[in-house]
């Protein structure tokens, strides 16, 4: 039985500013969901930010939406695919919908005994681990934080890109790191469809791809932007659901997807989205909102389905956290493993959580 849902708040510093063309972040502000059931209890990390820039989700509205709206729905023999059906008429709020989905997932497999990575169909240990290197001050630091990632062997490199800070970067990180090495850049929606000719430009540098270009809703601008460059389009915020990721592949707006289970509104809709992509040949890669060890141990089990073809942004705890919320996640040669315990395999540990604070419970008997 789903006996209470708890909502828990903290802040956990990062251990580098990380900037991308939206703004940029020092610490993450943490809700997690808690649901409670007789012997176990499951949880679930909300990846929305302080502030609605990445998308219009933003967590303080999260919490309202979580608390008044989504909370209301749940009855004791709520399961996460009961939940998501009786939240459909609720619009958008992906982020508030996957981390309530993610915590009963969460209670549910462990009732069961069931890892959440065997419930999803994973046929992979471990995945292949990517990093993300946000804006910095200059060219000298940005070879200096890649040449340290590189050495700690991530197998793929993400350059956050923006309007005046693009070509030069990827050039540089090129000469540098030479034609073998693994690397893409991230633009958040910070270019226009004018913007073509430019972006022409990185077809150079053999990308894997440019991810999120032009803004979330400008998906034929996108279609266009494909048809004019050789990089491969790849799709983040515009995909907020299956039916949206089955219009871009339809329309080739994009030919690569990178699946975020909060920006879809869960678990159970990153999946959907991944067996489509799976059917028609779109490679995909697990997305990051800079989880703690709770979000990214769910990332980890979706990102050993099959169609998971690319290194992700499912780096070590240690790239964000001088101390996790969880048992740290490790590299190991470029990789890291996914959890085989049951649920998401990890929880708080009981240290970090007294530094966070329970600020609601409801009853759902
Ligand atoms: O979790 O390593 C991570 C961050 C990966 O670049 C990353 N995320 O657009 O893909 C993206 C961004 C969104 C978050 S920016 C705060
Ligand atoms: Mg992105």
């Amino acid at each position: 039985m789903l006996r209470a849902i708890e909502l828990w708040r903290g802040r956990i510093e990062l251990v580098a500013p990380f900037r991308t063309s939206f703004g940029v972040d020092t610490a993450r502000d943490l809700l997690y969901v808690r649901a409670v059931g007789d012997g176990h209890s499951g949880w679930g990390e909300c990846v929305a930010g302080v502030e609605p820039n990445y998308s219009s989700e933003y967590l303080e509205n999260c919490i309202g939406v979580v608390s008044k709206f989504l909370v209301p729905c749940l009855h004791p023999d709520s399961t996460a695919e009961s939940f998501i059906a009786s939240v459909s008429s609720i619009r958008g709020n992906f982020m508030s919908k996957a981390c309530v989905e993610a915590a009963l997932l969460d209670l549910r497999l462990r009732e069961q005994n069931v890892s959440l990575a065997k419930y999803l169909g994973a046929t992979k240990t471990r995945v292949a681990s990517g990093v993300s290197v946000g804006i910095q001050n200059s060219l000298d630091d940005l070879v200096g934080v890649v040449g340290e990632y590189l050495e700690q062997g991530y197998l793929r490199i993400k350059l956050k890109i923006e309007p005046g800070n693009d070509i030069e970067l990827v050039r540089v990180i090129r000469r540098e790191f030479g034609d073998t090495l693994l690397l893409q850049v991230d633009a958040n929606a910070a270019y226009t469809v004018d913007d073509a000719p430019h972006l022409k430009k990185l077809d150079a540098f053999n990308l894997l791809l440019i991810e999120q270009p032009l803004p979330e809703d400008d998906l034929f601008g996108h279609v266009r932007l494909a048809r004019a460059i050789q990089t491969p389009v790849c799709l983040d915020e515009s995909i907020t659901s299956l039916d949206t990721a089955r219009s871009a592949i339809e329309l080739q707006a994009c030919s690569i997807i990178n699946i975020k289970p909060g920006r879809v509104g869960g678990y159970l809709e990153a999946k959907k989205i991944h067996d489509l992509c799976f059917d028609r040949g779109i490679p995909v890669w697990c997305g990051g909102m800079l989880e703690t060890g709770i979000g990214r141990a769910a990332n980890l089990a979706l990102a050993a389905l099959p169609g998971f073809t690319l290194p992700g942004d499912t780096s070590a705890s240690a790239r964000y956290f001088a101390r996790d919320v969880t048992e740290p996640f490790v590299l190991e040669d470029g990789h890291i493993a996914v959890p085989d315990k049951i649920g998401i395999g990890v929880e708080p540990l009981p240290d970090m959580l007294e530094k966070f604070e329970k600020f609601a419970e409801f009853r759902t008997t």
